[in-house]
């Protein structure tokens, strides 16, 4: 297997502050060419779940529940998710199932805790690689104590696109509700989604996800319907997946910033090693494409486009980490990694249960 390797690394050590939080350094990028890749441990979830600050587990009583957010492709599940949680935890971006694994973002407030597992778009592609995401969707179904189908306010989606999400939501066993989102939207209209909530026999809430408006009542719906119980994670965690979790999301979400058509979605993205123990913290990332002349389209002219894509994610896995961070970038072909189950499941991927 050929391999290229790229890094990008902060310009400035010395400007770096211990927690940037709103301003990483300024993007200094090194291109280094080819270099033997080492796979000699995989850590993959082995670190603590990210969180605000460390903490113990709490013993509050009070609420506490898993709450699914499910709808169609960009109606606005993971923007919601950041808003009720406060942090970009969930890939954001213009374009249709970017998001492929269920993501749980953690809110705590006086006496509840919800967990909200936002999920991949509902669609019905046979391709396997969105059969994949469909069942991954179904599983965080079956998680859930409560449920919002999130649509889409400026657009109603075709008809059958609206009957495949009655057919999801009506098979959610818990309470629902739907949040009809985009009402800062000129084109906002909750007619339709009212109309599939009455259909569902479910209580709709108009809100806006992108400016955080409108969530007080839906929260309130999903407070008093939680099971009593205690919480599940400590008050101060915000996620419940690792780090390496979030830097590799992190990376994907530039690839789709960055590169247009099929691109983004051929691209796995693979933590190699994380060597937090550095200063800058070390971060060396795989990502995989399908085929070979992808390859080249990713890395560019002269090592332009995986030069760009390293740039741009640095300075947002900064801000996650709060230090300086050196990321190695290295792009690698798995022949046809989306229509295989080896492919799928070597990169977390659900394998329907029909063919696993
Ligand atoms: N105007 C407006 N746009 C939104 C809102 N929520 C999400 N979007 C946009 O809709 C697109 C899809 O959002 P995303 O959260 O990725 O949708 P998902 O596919 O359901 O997860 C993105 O371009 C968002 O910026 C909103 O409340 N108002
Ligand atoms: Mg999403």
């Amino acid at each position: 297997m050929t391999v290229d390797c790229f890094s990008t690394h902060s310009a400035s050590p010395d400007e770096a502050e211990t927690r940037p939080r709103h301003s990483a350094p300024s993007a200094g990028v090194a291109w280094e060419d080819g270099g033997a890749q080492r796979f000699d441990h995989d850590l993959m979830d082995a670190e603590p779940a990210a969180h605000r600050t460390s903490s113990t587990a709490p013993a509050e009583p009070g609420r506490a529940g898993y709450v699914l957010l499910a709808g169609l492709p960009n109606a606005g599940k993971s923007t919601l998710l950041n808003a009720l949680v406060g942090e970009h935890l969930s890939i954001v971006t213009p374009r249709a199932q970017t998001t492929w694994q269920r993501v749980a973002g953690i809110r705590t407030e006086a006496g509840a805790q919800m967990v909200f597992l936002d999920t991949p778009g509902i669609v019905t592609n046979p391709r396997l690689f969105h059969r994949s995401m469909l069942a991954e969707a179904e599983g965080a179904r079956g998680e859930a104590d409560a449920a919002v189908g999130v649509v889409d306010g400026t657009s109603p989606g075709s008809p059958e696109q609206r009957q495949m999400l009655l057919d999801f939501l009506g098979r959610c066993r818990c309470p629902a509700a739907l949040a009809v989102n985009k009402a800062d939207h000129r084109r906002f209209d909750p007619g339709p989604g009212g109309e599939l909530a009455r259909t569902l026999g479910v209580p709709a809430f108009g809100i806006s996800a992108r400016k955080a408006s409108g969530l007080g009542p839906l929260l309130a719906f999903l407070r008093s319907n939680l099971p009593e119980g205690p919480f599940l994670y400590p008050e101060d965690d915000i996620a419940t997946a690792s780090t390496r979790y979030f830097v590799r999301e992190l990376v994907r979400e530039t690839v789709f910033e960055n590169f247009r058509q099929e691109i983004p979605y051929s691209v796995a993205v693979r933590v190699e090693e994380f060597r937090e123990g550095e200063d800058p913290v070390y971060i060396a990332v795989s990502l995989y494409v399908e085929r070979k002349s992808q390859k080249g389209m990713l890395i560019g002219k002269g090592g332009a486009g995986i030069r760009a894509v390293g740039a741009r994610a640095r300075p947002k896995i900064e801000h996650l980490l709060g230090r300086r961070v050196y990321l190695d970038l290295w792009v690698k072909v798995w022949q046809g990694w989306t229509r295989s189950k080896e492919g799928l499941s070597a990169f977390g991927y659900r394998v329907p249960d029909d063919i696993a």
